[in-house]
């Protein structure tokens, strides 16, 4: 067999193997077969990457740029992605198994966060404080926090990257990228290009390799400032407990159980349009994933016959087809994981109108492939109704009016997104306040924006990324006080 192709970090500037010489294979999720291999980085790898990003962000080029250069750098780095959308998407593809169609509208997407955070940097602004002490005069400078650690998941490497880098970057930190082991290769490929880009070495870095080995040296190493996550919100808590302990700053972006409520006065073509995209769009595999769907009483069998009808159209197969529409789980213990789920399903009672098992269709070749599946009769007091399974499974609610939709909406741990199908604007907007959630979509569902806030309630997270709030969770205030005074007074007493 042909050996893999070997990939190196980033550390420093410069492409280097781990301290222990050791690789670990990365597999493609349609063949279910390797096709790469990636530095298995330890804690010496981490100390090393946090002293090369903490040397960086204090001495040598980067703290003596200009903000205006800082945002220039990162507009071309958003041009270079531009420049090299398809192909990164394609690799994103060999790695986490979402479709070209999506992988390749993200990153044509992607430039323009680093051209809006780009945009921001020389915005950043102090104020001059008209302070009741005499003589004196006041004012405040926005810092850098110091090396950032970004910790990526793998169902959008290079876009939950973008949330973050392009923030930490225009605020003048420097960063130290660990994405996900089981999708690490389109993060070395982008540093490439922050390479070709021009930035000071040690600005921006990529480690690689498991949470424990590496992800968690560098969360508690004395140099990193502040830990930027998205994942599980088993390993988010453990990152958020571990961080706290050494009082350095946090986000976390984790998981969710989102609510999609379509009520009788919807536009049903487009609600069932919208219940698909929330649940089968990037096979479940998404954090906003909607996949409690709420319907209302009144309409449950009629709309239910439609997206049932609808659904089981959905092509399968290779994602690196353009017309596919459903592909594979990306990773070995998430494809148990959503097979397990679809068994508590059955066990608690829930009915299955669709799916309900592992897709052995022959488009699916070998590869880890979950037929879309659907549940109706849920109670929201079910685990299928409580937990996040990350996949193709749908479960389906009725409800009875608008307070009982809220009142099942909102009774679950998590509070990333909601949808709303329904067209009343009085009952929008209403919808639009009560629902607990840190977006809500209202007849429409998985719209995004580098200018919009996105984060969780409860335990859905931590913070918020995109928008021009993001970039505060990347600095410090610092106070500083000029006396114009020709005498220090009583030096005992406060001034
Ligand atoms: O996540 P983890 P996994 C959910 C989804 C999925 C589950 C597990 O429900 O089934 O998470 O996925 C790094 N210190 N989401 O196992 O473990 C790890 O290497 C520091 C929701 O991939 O949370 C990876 O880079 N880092 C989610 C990252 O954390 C550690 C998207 C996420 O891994 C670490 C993906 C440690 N101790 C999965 N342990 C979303 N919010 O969209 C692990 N890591």
């Amino acid at each position: 067999m042909a050996e893999l192709p070997k990939y190196k970090m980033y550390i420093d500037g410069k492409w280097v193997e781990a301290a222990s010489g050791e690789y670990f294979e990365s597999f493609n999720p349609f063949t279910g077969k390797p096709w790469a291999l990636i530095p298995r980085g330890g804690a010496d790898d981490a100390a090393r990457v946090a002293e090369a990003a903490y040397r960086a962000g204090t001495k040598g080029d980067w703290p003596k740029l200009k903000a205006s250069q800082r945002g220039a750098l990162l507009r071309k780095l958003g041009d270079l992605i531009a420049r090299d959308a398809e192909k990164l998407a394609q690799t994103e593809v060999r790695d986490n198994g979402k479709l070209i169609a999506e992988m390749g509208a993200q990153l044509r997407y992607i430039p323009q966060w680093y051209y809006y955070f780009g945009g921001l940097a020389d915005k950043i602004e102090g104020s001059v404080i008209p302070t009741d002490k005499p003589e004196m005069f006041n004012f405040t400078r926005h810092e850098p926090l110091g090396p950032c650690l970004l910790i990526t998941a793998w169902n959008s490497p290079l876009l939950l990257l973008a949330y973050k880098l392009g923030p930490c970057l225009a605020a003048g930190n420097t960063a130290i990228v660990k994405p996900s082991e089981f999708t690490s290769a389109s993060t070395l490929e982008f540093a490439k290009l922050v390479e070709e880009a021009g930035f000071p070495p040690g600005v921006f870095n990529v480690v690689t390799g498991f949470g424990n080995e590496i992800g968690d040296p560098l969360v508690i190493h004395p140099r990193v400032a502040k830990v930027a996550f998205t994942g599980s919100e088993r390993t988010g808590a453990k990152v958020y407990e571990r961080a706290a302990a050494r009082l350095k700053r946090v986000t976390l972006e984790l998981g969710g159980k989102s609510p999609n409520i379509v009520f009788a006065d919807a536009d049903l073509d487009n609600a069932m349009k919208g219940a698909i995209s929330g649940i089968f769009a990037a096979t479940g595999q998404t954090c906003v994933a909607g996949s409690r769907l709420l319907v209302q009483e009144s309409i449950h069998n009629e709309f239910m016959d439609k997206l049932v009808a609808f659904a089981k159209t959905a092509r399968m197969g290779d994602p690196s087809k353009l017309d596919t529409q459903v592909g594979p789980v990306t990773t070995p213990p998430q494809y148990k994981k959503v097979l397990e789920y679809i068994d508590v399903a059955k066990g608690e009672g829930a009915t299955c109108v669709m799916g309900g098992g592992p897709a052995k269709r022959p488009e699916c070749g070998e590869g880890w492939f979950v037929e879309p599946t659907i549940f109706t009769g849920v109670k929201n007091s079910m685990r299928i109704a409580q937990e996040e399974v990350f996949g193709p499974v749908l479960s389906v609610i009725p409800f009875k009016d608008d307070e009982d939709a809220i009142e099942i909406a909102n009774d679950v741990l998590y509070g990333l997104a909601a949808g709303v199908w329904t067209q009343n604007i009085r009952r929008a907007m209403t919808m639009a306040e009560r629902l607990q959630a840190g977006t809500v979509w209202i007849n429409t569902y998985r719209a995004i924006s580098y200018m919009t806030p996105f984060g969780g309630f409860k335990h859905s997270g931590i913070g918020r990324e995109n928008g021009q709030e993001a970039i505060r969770s990347y600095m410090q205030t610092k106070a500083v006080w000029i006396s114009t005074a020709t005498e220090v007074p009583n030096p005992f007493v406060m001034r």
